[in-house]
């Protein structure tokens, strides 16, 4: 999974984007002795985690022989702890976050997966109530419908997490539930792979997520999220009906507030039903009633009250039990409106909108130029591409935010053309 920033530190139920993002700093400082001393220590220390642990996954009922072809040959995954260890990105406020992920390409992507998959999404919405739309924005946001689903070693992954650290404890858990997947059968130990957290497949779920709530739409015996959309799409309905979701209702809508609205009704506090919100002048974007007006919702204007305002309902917390940050569920709900063909993109009030793909390889192309370190080159805004965008801010003496504003795209093309390379004078 790419990752797109969501800085939440929590219970991750779903698994998703940024799973474990948490804000915690590596404690402590390193324990003395060279690189090399430090690895070897680490590997036997891991070494040793995994004779251990084998107790424990025997007492479970795993088979001895499926335990030990699971670690044959592994050896602690160093991206994986640093990966873990990372200091919290840069938090983005969620107008950015929403105008990073939903992107027109995002959003044109998934119409022509919602065709491809139409006959199998009215099946699956059939059967759990939930809106194809809100699943397709899932898949869309988690792997960009499946390109980016992770290739990582689940074992690995999460035995690296388990041995020592900070993480231990979920990673001792979900191991315990990884093992018992490849026990079921559903997948071979080669090809259960994933995220550096443990997400795996279409809908990045974690182990655990996946034992209480994948199916097996297709009928084929086997649950199978890693390589079949169809059982992803139905897993994640599954997971959201699971938690909470109520079918039929919508996860919530843009709304347009009236001329000198109290900024102060917005917020969980000020939850009411939605034909209280409509006397208070609220309507819909777009046009049309707002449905079900016995329905509580709170309303969040992200960006306050010069920018686009939204009504949540009930669905939109069922949606945060898959990623419990808040901008994440967000960004599903807005997806998910522009997949229906009913909005635009978003004017925020700071003049955010998303450049075009083009746009983004462009200047991605130019921060490499100049010898930032970027990745690859793929239109895809993330975390390195964000950081190369912070150096050159600051750079330029600009506001260090790492969104990639036009102005920002103009600076690098003046620069590549030999007529830039000055700070804005004060
Ligand atoms: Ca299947």
């Amino acid at each position: 999974m790419r990752r797109p920033p969501t800085a939440t530190c929590s219970r991750r139920k779903g698994s998703v984007l940024a799973a474990l993002v948490c804000a915690v700093s590596v404690a402590g400082a390193s324990p003395s002795g060279s690189p090399a001393e430090q690895l070897s220590a680490d590997h036997a220390a891991y070494r040793s985690f995994v004779r251990d642990f084998r107790a424990v996954a025997l007492r479970r009922g795993i088979p001895e022989a499926l335990y030990d072809r699971a670690f044959r040959g592994l050896a602690p995954d160093p991206e994986v702890i640093e990966k873990s260890n990372r200091q919290p990105e840069f938090v983005l406020p969620a107008s950015q976050y929403v105008a990073l992920v939903v992107t027109d390409t995002r959003v044109n992507d998934g119409r022509a997966k919602l065709s491809e998959l139409a006959a199998d999404l009215e099946r699956i919405e059939g059967r759990y109530g939930v809106d194809r739309h809100v699943l397709a924005a899932i898949w869309g946001l988690e792997t960009l419908y499946g390109k980016l689903r992770g290739k990582r070693n689940v074992i690995r992954s999460l035995s690296t997490l388990a041995y020592k650290g900070r993480r231990a404890k979920f990673g001792r858990n979900q191991l315990l539930a990884a093992l018992d997947i490849l026990k079921a059968g559903d997948i071979t130990v080669e090809r259960m792979t994933g995220s550096w957290a443990g997400a795996m497949g279409h809908t990045q779920f974690i182990p655990t997520s996946y034992k209480a709530y994948a199916v097996d739409f297709t009928g084929d015996g086997r649950r199978d999220i890693w390589d079949n959309p169809r059982d992803a799409l139905a897993s994640a309905a599954n997971y959201l009906r699971g938690n909470g979701w109520v079918p039929g209702r919508p996860w919530g809508h843009r709304v347009v507030v009236p001329e000198g609205f109290d900024a102060g009704l917005a917020g969980k506090k000020g939850e009411r039903s939605i034909r209280e919100w409509a006397k208070l002048g609220l309507r819909r974007a777009g046009g049309g009633a707002l449905p079900h007006p016995e329905e509580r919702a709170f309303l969040d204007l992200p960006a306050g009250v010069r920018g686009p305002a939204f009504l949540l309902r009930r669905n939109f917390r069922a949606i945060m039990r898959y990623n419990p940050a808040h901008k994440y569920a967000l960004a599903i709900g807005h997806l998910s409106d522009r997949l229906r063909g009913e909005e635009g993109a978003l004017n925020w009030p700071d003049g955010i909108g998303p450049i075009a793909e083009s746009e983004r390889k462009e200047m991605q192309r130019l921060l490499a130029g100049r010898g930032y370190d970027i990745g690859e080159i793929d239109g895809i805004i993330g975390p390195k591409t964000r950081a190369a965008i912070r150096d050159y801010q600051a750079e330029k003496k600009r506001r260090v935010d790492g969104f990639p504003r036009r102005e920002i795209l103009e600076l690098l093309r003046a620069d590549a053309r030999g007529g830039g390379g000055k700070a804005r004078p004060d």
